[in-house]
């Protein structure tokens, strides 16, 4: 683990910590999920997900495969929210909005993160830290996924935003992260695409949270193909660098008035909505393909 400096503007007030945290030995966890066409990777993600876990949100973004049918013949327990726009970072808002675990692990369902070190992720966070980093380029960290130009052009982003924001991160455009709720108001995620990792991470600093990094392995994607496209995602990331430097901090009570986004749920399932499901997956060439905005 490496501890990070704060970025360089001043703390928040510190009453998001300990006065809305549950005692260290009951915290519950949510785990957020974005997914954009993942059946075919969710038996392997879900079935992977710690005992500890005590709820899972997948936020779909109108998939049109059977995403949400395999995920709810998995984990029937699990909670399927409809992202309300368009892009991981709104569907991540979405569902960070809609966990209500006290701390919130967020992965992809691509297979690229393992939820298996979701305990490695939550145990910084019980020792008193406020967000936890997975990092690919600390320790026995690693990447199988990462091309030549995505590592270089995620170096230098990364450069920059240490040299910007005064901080010591190893690793910036990776998708696992874990955090207490009482971020949310720090980090008011309100972007749509790619850069969502980064913005949160900007947040986190500026807000002078306790950030901790841990080594994490990206795998390679199972299935499917990568919904980021390098080139102008890099230039989303390098902008909102740039902008979230600059940007006013204002304080957590205006920060969490504003951040508000809405979510639509699905009805928690029973064998008729599975029946349902199935049944407009046929007739539409996939799952809640009517639900496409
Ligand atoms: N709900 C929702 N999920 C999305 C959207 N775009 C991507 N995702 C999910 O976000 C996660 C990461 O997306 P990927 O396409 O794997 O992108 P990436 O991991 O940044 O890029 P690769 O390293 O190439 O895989 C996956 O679980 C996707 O299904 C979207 O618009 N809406
Ligand atoms: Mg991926």
């Amino acid at each position: 683990m490496l501890e990070q400096t704060p970025g360089m503007a001043p703390p928040m007030p510190t009453d998001s910590t300990d006065a809305d945290r549950p005692g260290p030995t009951t915290p519950t966890i949510s785990v957020v999920i974005p997914t954009l066409n993942e059946a075919a990777n969710l038996p392997h993600v879900l079935t992977r997900i710690p005992e500890s876990v005590d709820e899972v949100v997948l936020v779909d973004g109108h998939s049109i495969d059977d995403t949400i049918v395999v995920a709810r013949t998995i984990r029937p327990d699990i909670r399927v929210v409809l992202q309300d726009g368009r892009g991981k970072g709104n569907a991540l808002a979405c569902g960070f909005a809609a966990a209500q675990g006290s701390i919130i692990v967020m992965l992809d369902a691509d297979g690229s993160t393992d939820p298996a070190e979701i305990d490695a992720f939550v145990a910084p966070l019980l020792a008193g830290h406020d967000f936890v980093k997975g990092s690919r380029f600390l320790g026995a960290g690693g990447s199988e996924d990462i091309t030549g130009v995505r590592r270089a052009g995620n170096r230098a982003l990364l450069a920059l935003l240490n040299v910007l924001y005064g901080t010591r991160y190893t690793d910036l455009c990776y998708g696992y992260n874990a955090f207490w709720r009482t971020c949310l108001p720090h980090m008011s995620v309100n972007c749509d695409g790619f850069e969502v990792e980064t913005l949160i991470t900007a947040r986190v600093a500026r807000a002078g949270l306790s950030v901790v990094e841990v080594p994490s392995v990206e795998h390679e994607r199972l299935h499917g193909v990568s919904n980021l496209n390098a080139v102008p995602d890099g230039m989303r990331v390098l902008r909102t660098i740039l902008r979230e430097r600059v940007r006013r901090v204002g304080t957590r009570r205006r920060a969490a008035n504003t951040w508000q986004p809405t979510f639509r749920e699905c009805p928690p399932v029973n064998e008729g909505t599975l029946v349902a499901d199935r049944r407009a997956s046929e007739e539409h060439g996939g799952a809640f393909a009517s639900n496409a905005a």
